[in-house]
């Protein structure tokens, strides 16, 4: 299989067999890896089996082997999506390899746009539960998998000792590349998401399917369409990202040395 030739490459690059936790950064997320430790090896994602460059503006496309308290952390600094024109299988590759390289808990992280009320920008919200309206899933055959407490209940108390102001949310997972129109984010309020976004629920799909524990984290980088009247823009995500960075680095390095 294709993931475990690209941890087997891994193992070999990194000089690490065995990353028992992976995080992956994502848009607006990138330099809170700064905040989490040095790595001990750095491989470009163009180097390794089965994965592309990531497109997404400000994906660094590497993945890093950070020790936290000794223990090995796989870092991947940006992912793929749906919207690159990539099939599910390789949005969901970053997330297969980290399991087959041993990871057993997998953090999910994201840039969202908030559509609860109360929600600010610049705030990092836990995922407590999602919903996938992205009409695609990773999974093949009958494997029926139970996704109760997919974004699992210890994880997030555990964040939120590391944080306690952190609120929880329902993030809707939409395909993009285009913003929601202020009609569909209404839509989306009613159907009792509070944060919206174009990644990560494939890969939490992925991940359960393979039995290893998530935890989700989005950034509110921006308050989605309608809820001000304002226009939406990448660079908001990445400046909302730069100017949160610190925070969010803090916020993962703790949970990582409680994991
Ligand atoms: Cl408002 N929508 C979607 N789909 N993704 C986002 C976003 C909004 N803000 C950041 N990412």
């Amino acid at each position: 299989m294709l993931a475990e030739q690209a941890a087997a490459a891994i193992a070999e690059r990194t000089g690490v067999a065995r990353h028992r936790i992976a995080v992956v950064l994502g848009s607006g997320w990138q330099e809170a890896a700064a905040e989490i430790g040095n790595p001990v090896a750095t491989v470009p994602m163009a180097e390794l089996p089965g994965f592309d460059t990531p497109t997404a503006q400000g994906h660094l496309g590497t993945v890093h082997s950070v020790p936290v308290d000794d223990s090995p952390v796989l870092l991947m600094m940006g992912r793929q999506h749906l919207y690159e024109g990539h099939e599910p299988a390789q949005v969901v590759h970053g997330v297969r390899t980290a399991v087959a390289a041993g990871a057993d808990t997998v953090v999910l992280t994201n840039a969202a746009g908030g559509i609860r009320p109360g929600l600010r920008v610049g705030e990092p919200v836990l995922i407590g539960d999602h919903i996938n309206l992205t009409g695609r899933t990773p999974l093949t055959g009958a494997t029926f998998v139970d996704l109760v407490d997919a974004w699992d209940p210890e994880l997030r108390a555990l964040a939120r000792e590391v944080d306690p102001a952190l609120t929880e949310g329902v993030y809707a997972g939409l395909t993009g590349p285009q913003y929601e129109t202020p009609a569909e984010i209404r839509m989306l309020g009613v159907m009792g998401a509070d944060l919206v976004g174009m990644s990560t629920v494939l890969e939490a799909i992925a991940c359960r399917a393979l039995g290893a524990r998530v935890l989700g984290i989005s950034l509110v980088t921006n308050l989605a369409a309608g809820v001000t009247g304002a226009h939406l823009s990448h660079a908001e995500v990445l400046a909302e990202g730069h100017a949160a960075a610190p925070r969010l680095g803090k916020l993962l390095r703790g949970v990582l040395e409680r994991i």
